[in-house]
C-alpha cells in the first residue's frame, strides 16, 4: 500500500498565483496540489492537503498527522515565529521535511531564521514550487531507506 503523505501549508499561501508572482511564481495552490498528487502516484506516495491561516489549526492538523508516513510543511510566516508549530512537530516521531518556494535566505534577515529546521531532516527552499517535489523525492528516499 503506498505511504500516506501529509502536506500543510501555512498563512497567505492560498494566495498563491493570485498576487507577488515575482517572488512566488503564477502557479496557484490547487495548480501545485494537482501536479504534486499526480507526481506522487508515480512515485509511489499517496498525498493529502491541507491549508490554513490559522495558527491553531496548523497545529491541530499536525497533531492528526501522526496516522501519516510522513510530513511536509511550508509553515509561510509562521516559520519565523511560531513555538506551537514547532512544538507540535517535535512531538511527531515520523519524518518531517521543511519547504519554502524562495530561498529565505536571499531576502529579509528576519527570514533566516527558522524556528521549525531543528524538529525537521531537511529543508528544501529556493526552487519555487518545485521545491515541494524535491521535498516528495526526499521524504519517499527517507521512508525506503535510503
Ligand atoms: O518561500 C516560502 O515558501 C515562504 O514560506 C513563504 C512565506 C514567507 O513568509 C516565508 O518567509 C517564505 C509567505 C507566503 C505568502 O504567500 C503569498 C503568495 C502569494 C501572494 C502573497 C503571499
Amino acid at each position: 500500500m503506498s505511504k500516506k503523505i501529509e502536506i500543510i501549508n501555512g498563512p497567505n499561501l492560498n494566495l498563491l498565483g493570485k498576487r507577488e508572482p515575482d517572488i512566488y511564481g503564477k502557479s496557484t495552490l490547487e495548480d501545485i496540489n494537482k501536479d504534486l498528487s499526480s507526481y506522487a502516484k508515480k512515485i509511489g506516495l499517496d498525498v493529502s492537503f491541507f491549508q490554513s491561516n490559522i495558527e491553531g489549526e496548523i497545529v491541530n492538523q499536525i497533531q492528526q498527522s501522526e496516522k501519516s508516513d510522513g510530513i511536509i510543511i511550508n509553515a509561510a510566516a509562521f516559520t519565523h515565529t511560531s513555538v506551537a508549530i514547532l512544538d507540535a512537530l517535535k512531538s511527531l516521531s515520523i519524518p518531517k521535511i521543511e519547504v519554502h518556494i524562495s530561498n529565505i535566505y536571499k531576502r529579509e534577515e528576519f527570514r533566516h531564521k527558522s524556528l521549525i529546521s531543528q524538529t525537521v531532516n531537511g529543508v528544501i527552499c529556493g526552487f519555487g514550487i518545485n521545491s515541494y517535489k524535491l521535498a516528495l523525492e526526499g521524504i519517499k528516499n527517507i521512508l525506503d531507506g535510503n
